[in-house]
């Protein structure tokens, strides 16, 4: 046992002893400091590895006063706290969005000139942690940057995967996944806290007993305990000197390992325990297909919400009253990944604080909201009763008694009506007994949101319709939106000068002041420069990807941009098909290769690895691009590009460079969509279906500057109740015929006829997502595109007129709905 005791706090203010890098010189010195005290190495022998972190390190220093500030500050003041409870979040590149906010990149870039160092190269060195998959993960990130900006009190918590989404290669045009070994040299910019961190329980029974005052009383006796260990990371908002926290878990065995059987020379039993805790934070979505993998899931989710609930109350809150935690929190459901939190908040007002059931069941209700981001009916997480039971079994208690309260609620309001008793308990009873996470989500919130108009539509008509039937007030949407910080401000410098100059710099936080950039568009000289940023985006674009993945392409051309992950509802084939159409046509003699207008097709796309319709779209993509790029009959006029790995990096470099935003999504089938959002703030066109945010983009762009193909909602739901025949499409659309038989006839797999017939069938006999009836739309509107970018002035005009018009996209104002309609907590801006 180390020595225990209190000692006295020096009382003088602190800061007359140390002071924050923000000068050129005390930058400096602290960069040599923490490169040669630190981290050990002197300046002359140091890698671009060591100088990285030096950097990363200072640049952290310069934000820990306003980190410590903030949390003081907002505990003195019993500030309301947003805590984000997220399985993902995708942060990407931290550096330059850290000079950013504190303002010191000018600081850093003087500083280390004067050691003969570059900035920009010491940046680029940077490897992103991929804490996530795709639009989720990224979504909160956008948040926890606009809630510090907003200076609103505000915690992310999540998981410290050891290994993020995985690294993706191709070898022989297929998909293969690489561990993602981001950890491997450190993060420069966590800072550990071993000392607060928490127990995390599972499995064991449960056990009633009576308290001193002769209560019934209930007790959950675990059989396994996991550490949480916190890694913080600071959430710095752009001009203000407020530093939220990003705090992540990693899982640690409590007793790292058996002294006694290591000493007796069976070192792996030794071992074994902490192997098994630990692999609990080790991937991001581990495969679930077996049972292990669904248990490991679920461990997950238990593991960081009970750790983070647990922080919440006891490091951060540190009171004794609960009865008022509505007031002082409230726990922000991003999907049915945290929902578990539901019966642990439960559990704690229960059993541990030993609430009654009415008062305990008012308080969690009015602490927890829930944000759905689907509206496929897989994806809503159900976790079988058996396993729950099993990993928690307090909690499966608590989830039975919630859905027995409940379902009287429902059999009060609709005398009789078991059939919809059965629709709406949160306990399904087939295929297996099972909790729907969403039910659950839904009972237990005070509020549910989708994250566009239509989707919170669809989720209140569709999918959770006897729900809304039940308690309309409780429905909300919050429209998405990005941070124009990290995908205006940063990652298109050249637009972010020509915006400054013509509308001022405010827009940065204030997005809304795009607006006034309206009259730019019929500024012929001002079109000629944004048409030069636009050039100048490409041709940076085009350097990065030679460097990064040995591609070759021209800067002049359209940029067709598809970036997403591989699913088949987002339509990947439907761009191929456009692709192998146009080429069929020149093969065919339709059209003369020099008609074609140039087109750069950038494809980027992960499929999950267990996804193999997912992984054949790539394999194909990947083998039409090889013949496609080497036709000589195409006279190089169109090129596919499929970088590996697409990542926040690469977006970042890849969307100032687009000129066509492809959102084409069956509609009804994507929730919202971000990158839509950012191809438009960025100056793209969109080619898109009225699907998620699309309806609200076209809406705000107007109809002239938008090219909307495809069916609607409605029509999409009236053609599957007519029922769905795509060969009938295929024989009667000979471009589509065309394509089809293209890929079939082995020109794109050496010969072999039946190497992409997965793909084909499916298309031709099942397409869930309506390719085939949708094709003729989009092809059409494809050619429209073509005729449409040849008018240089009107094709600049729209894409400034999309820049102006899409302000409203600011993840700022997506927080200020959420503000608004659903937290109420107010900002509170350090000094
Ligand atoms: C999911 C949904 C998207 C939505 C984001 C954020 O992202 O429609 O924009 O969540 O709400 F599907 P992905 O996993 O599809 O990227």
């Amino acid at each position: 046992e180390p020595p225990t005791g209190s000692v006295q706090p020096v009382t003088e203010n602190i800061e007359r002893f140390i002071s924050s890098p923000t000068t050129v010189e005390s930058f400096k010195s602290e960069f040599c400091r923490q490169l040669r005290y630190e981290q050990g190495v002197d300046l002359v022998d140091a890698r671009t590895e060591d100088l990285y972190q030096a950097l990363a390190r200072t640049v952290r220093s310069a934000m820990v006063d306003g980190w410590i500030a903030t949390q003081a500050s907002h505990r003195a003041a019993k500030a309301k706290t947003v805590a984000y409870l997220s399985a993902e979040f995708l942060m990407g590149p931290q550096l330059e969005n850290a000079l950013l906010s504190t303002a010191l990149t000018e600081v850093a870039r003087t500083a280390l000139a004067e050691l003969e160092l570059d900035l920009d190269e010491l940046t680029a060195y940077e490897t992103e942690p991929g804490l996530g998959n795709g639009g989720l993960g990224r979504l909160a990130a956008c948040f926890i940057d606009s809630l510090a900006a907003k200076s609103i009190p505000a915690i992310g918590y999540g998981i410290r995967y050891e290994y993020g989404i995985f690294r993706q290669t191709f070898v022989d045009g297929r998909q293969v996944e690489q561990p993602d070994r981001w950890l491997v040299k450190g993060s420069p910019w966590e800072l550990a806290q071993p000392e607060n961190s928490v127990t995390v329980n599972f499995g064991g029974h449960t056990e009633q007993y009576t308290d001193e005052t002769g209560a019934p009383r209930t007790r959950w006796v675990p059989a396994e305990q996991v550490l949480a260990v916190p890694y913080n990371y600071m959430v710095p908002g752009f001009e203000t000197r407020n530093v939220n926290t990003l705090r992540l878990w990693s899982a640690k065995a409590t007793d790292a390992f058996d002294l006694q059987i290591f000493n007796s020379g069976d070192y792996e039993s030794a071992v074994r325990r902490q192997t098994v805790a630990e692999n609990i934070s080790k991937v991001l979505y581990p495969e679930d297909s077996t049972p292990q993998g669904k248990e490991l899931r679920l461990k997950q989710q238990y593991f960081f919400v009970a750790a983070s609930l647990r922080d919440y109350l006891d490091t951060v809150l540190r009171d004794d009253d609960l009865s008022t935690l509505p007031e002082r929190v409230v726990f922000q459901l991003n999907d049915t990944h945290p929902v578990i939190g539901v019966p642990e908040l439960m559990r704690i007002l229960l059993d541990e604080r030993g609430l009654g059931w009415d008062e305990a069941w008012d308080i969690t209700r009015r602490t927890f909201n829930y944000t759905c981001h689907t509206l496929l009916p897989e994806a809503l997480e159900v976790w079988s009763v058996d396993l729950l039971g099993r990993l928690l079994p307090r909690h499966l208690e608590i989830i039975y008694r919630i859905n027995e309260d409940f379902l009287g609620l429902v059999r009060e309001t609709y005398p009789g009506d078991e059939l919809r008793v059965r629709r709406m308990s949160i306990i399904q009873e087939r295929p297996e007994r099972a909790v729907r996470m969403a039910f659950l989500a839904t009972v237990g919130s005070t509020k549910v949101n989708g994250v566009a108009a239509l989707h919170s539509q669809l989720l209140a008509d569709k999918v959770l319709d006897d729900f809304s039937a039940l308690w309309p007030e409780k429905f909300t949407n919050v429209t998405n939106g990005v941070t124009p910080r990290r995908f205006m401000r940063l990652s298109n410098p050249g637009l972010s000068g020509l915006l400054d100059e013509a509308i001022g710099t405010g827009w940065t936080n204030d997005l809304a002041q795009l607006a006034k950039l309206e009259p730019f568009a019929d500024d012929a000289s001002f079109r000629a420069e944004f048409r030069a940023v636009k050039q100048a985006n490409k041709e940076r674009f085009v350097r990065l990807l030679a460097q990064r993945d040995g591609i070759e392409l021209p800067a002049d051309a359209l940029y067709d941009v598809m970036v997403k992950r591989l699913h088949e509802y987002k339509r990947q084939m439907l761009k191929l098909l456009h692709v192998v159409t146009l080429y069929d046509r020149v093969l065919k003699g339709e059209v003369k290769a020099s008609d074609l207008q140039p087109r750069v097709v950038v494809f980027g796309a992960k499929a999950a690895p267990g996804y193999k319709m997912a992984k054949e779209i790539i394999h194909l993509i990947n083998r039409v691009a090889a013949v496609v790029n080497n036709a000589p009959e195409l006279e190089g006029r169109l090129r596919i590009a499929f970088p590996a790995n697409y990542n926040v990096t690469l977006a970042e470099r890849l969307i100032p460079a687009a000129d066509l935003s492809e959102q084409i999504s069956l509609a009804g089938k994507e929730a919202s969509g971000t990158g839509n959002m950012k191809f438009a703030l960025n100056g793209a066109l969109t080619i898109g279906t009225d699907d998620g945010a699309n309806v609200e983009i076209r809406q705000l762009v107007g109809d002239e500057n938008f090219f909307l193909f495809g069916m609607d909602e409605p029509a999409v739901q009236a053609l599957e109740d007519r029922g769905y025949n795509p060969t009938s499409y295929y024989e009667v659309d000979a471009g589509l015929r065309g394509a089809i038989d293209l890929i079939s006839s082995g020109l794109f797999s050496d010969g072999d006829r039946t190497a992409f017939e997965f793909v084909i069938s499916d298309l031709l006999y099942k397409d869930r997502f309506m390719v085939l009836a949708d094709y003729r739309s989009y092809v059409d509107t494809q050619d429209r595109v073509e005729v449409a970018y040849r008018d240089e002035d009107a094709w600049t005009r729209s894409a400034i007129l999309n820049v102006a018009r899409t302000g409203f996209f600011t993840s700022d104002r997506s927080i200020q709905d959420y503000l608004d309609r659903i937290w109420h907590a107010p900002a509170k801006p350090i000094a």
